[in-house]
């Protein structure tokens, strides 16, 4: 097992060998977060969703310098990236990549979705738990909004950054009903690109027809350009102030508190499933059910309320 001391200590060798526990489902990967969950649960958790290409991880790269300025220690979970984070390797910008590479106070780690029984949400998490132990003040998850291995990022950060670009095609259309319902920041990208005015428009109309309580968080339009950086300071000042307005009347607390209730039920998720798979795979029941339909071929749905005994598949159905 690892030195939980090495993760809470910010040892970014030991942090990177974790995630890496995590993706590849590691049993000892539960004890780990299990032991350092006591020293999680400060750091402001922003994501980062989008269809592909929009620009996420040129804006994170962007964001990286501006929170640094702030002299923010920030983490970085990309999730299934198809293109890195950095846009130095992408623009050949190499001094800013190696600025950020070099800087120990930025971390930035990717996840893939090999393997990963329990859905890349329930990793994501996990990974987040790290480095809020490891003591980032701010950690971004990146994650493509429009893809099959889609990581609810609203049930893990505590604001959501919805980035669209102007013109058609990836544009504001392609944003999902349930997305546009749980962005706190929209950000609309290529902003050099033509009629961005009508898009930022057409985003505030879509925003004022969201229902909103009383004293419920006003999303916001930012513009940017994150090739050149235009917008971005602004931006930053953007997540500040919502997590500033988290931290009034109990909202932040609420929110982690809904936060941690997703998690424990994705926990209780997949322990059952495991557990219970675990015992059917060494029952008699099992095996004869496995014997049975490969020799003549009784229904499988008689079959699989035989191994569950009692339960059967009905059952999940009422109230
Ligand atoms: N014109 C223009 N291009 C941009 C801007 N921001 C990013 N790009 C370009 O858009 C392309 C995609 O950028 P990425 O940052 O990789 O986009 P992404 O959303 O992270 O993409 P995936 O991770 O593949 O989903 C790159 O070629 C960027 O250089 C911008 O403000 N204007
Ligand atoms: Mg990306």
């Amino acid at each position: 097992m690892l030195d939980i001391n090495d993760i809470i200590s910010g040892d970014q060798n030991t942090g990177a060998r974790m995630i890496r526990l995590i993706e590849d489902r590691d049993p000892s990967a539960h004890e780990v977060l299990k032991a350092i969950y006591p020293h999680s649960g400060r750091a402001f958790i922003i994501g980062i969703t989008g269809s592909p290409g929009v620009g996420k991880s040129t804006l994170i790269d962007a964001l990286i310098a501006e929170f640094r300025r702030l002299d923010k220690k920030i983490g970085i979970i990309a999730v299934d990236p198809s293109s890195p984070i950095s846009g130095g390797a992408i623009l050949g910008d190499r001094l800013r990549m190696q600025r950020h590479a070099a800087d120990p106070n930025v971390f930035i780690r990717s996840m893939a979705s090999r393997g990963q029984k329990g859905g890349l949400s329930r990793a994501a998490k996990d990974a987040v738990l790290v480095l809020d132990a490891m003591g980032y003040h701010i950690i971004i998850i990146e994650t493509a909004g429009a893809g099959q291995t889609e990581v609810d990022v609203a049930g893990i950060a505590h604001s959501v950054g919805i980035v669209t670009i102007p013109g058609t095609g990836d544009g504001i259309q392609a944003i999902k009903a349930g997305i546009l319902e749980t962005g706190d920041v929209f950000i609309l990208n290529k902003c050099d690109r033509p009629d961005a005015d009508a898009a930022e428009f057409e985003l505030n109309m879509m925003i004022s027809m969201r229902p909103a309580s009383p004293g419920s968080w006003k999303a916001v339009v930012v513009k940017t350009r994150a090739l050149d950086g235009t917008g971005v300071k602004e931006l930053a000042q953007v997540f500040l102030s919502h997590y500033a307005f988290l931290n009034q009347e109990g909202r932040l607390e609420k929110k982690k508190k809904e936060i941690e209730l997703r998690y424990f039920q994705g926990l209780v998720t997949d322990l059952v499933l495991e557990k219970t798979m675990a015992a059917l795979e060494t029952s008699k029941a099992y095996r004869e059910a496995l014997q049975k339909i490969e020799l003549n071929g009784t229904d499988p749905l008689s079959l699989a309320e035989t191994v569950m005994g009692g339960i059967t598949i009905s059952n999940f159905n009422s109230p």
